[in-house]
């Protein structure tokens, strides 16, 4: 079905590779169910980031926010399955980790909205613009799990 095909963009951000979350994180994705696609470790350049962050330019931490994304390797990774985007950015939790509830990602690991230490899509839209930002056709591996039929009915 193709619902159960929705991509979304996830990275741990440099803080979260710094303090050894990267395996945690992956886990709370697998555990669930979705379906990982693509995953690089990878130094982004500021040229990235800014266009990654382009919607938010004009805001007055933009500056330091692609100063802190740039200043370390990061984990981009593509996940799959039913409702990915909206499930995804719920198990991370509220972007001011002050906000997140515990038992989010952000509301267990971190503490501050700028080491908040994971991104994710905020829609269908921004996915598609990430996922192609970040990696190209081949590097997005489309594959069936064994158990894919005792996550879906
Ligand atoms: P999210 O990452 O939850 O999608 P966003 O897209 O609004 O949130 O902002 C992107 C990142 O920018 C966010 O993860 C952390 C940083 N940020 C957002 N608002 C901020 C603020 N008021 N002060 C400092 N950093 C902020
Ligand atoms: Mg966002």
């Amino acid at each position: 079905m193709a619902e159960q095909r929705e991509r979304t963009f996830i990275m741990v951000k440099p803080d979260g590779v710094q303090r050894g979350l990267v395996g945690e994180i992956i886990q709370r994705f697998e555990k669930k169910g979705f379906k990982l696609v693509a995953l690089k470790f990878t130094w982004p350049s500021e040229e990235l980031l800014q266009n990654h962050y382009s919607d938010l330019a004009s805001r007055p931490f933009f500056p330091g926010l692609v100063k802190y994304m740039s200043s370390g390797p990061v984990v981009p990774m593509v996940w799959e399955g039913l409702n990915v985007v909206k499930t995804g950015r719920q198990m991370l939790g509220a972007t001011n980790p002050a906000d997140s509830l515990p038992g989010t990602i952000r509301g267990d690991l971190c503490i501050q909205v700028g080491r908040n230490i994971i991104h994710g899509s905020d829609s269908v839209e921004s996915a598609n613009k990430e996922i192609g930002l970040w990696f190209t056709e081949k590097e997005v591996v489309g594959w069936t799990p064994a158990a894919e039929n005792w996550v879906y009915e």
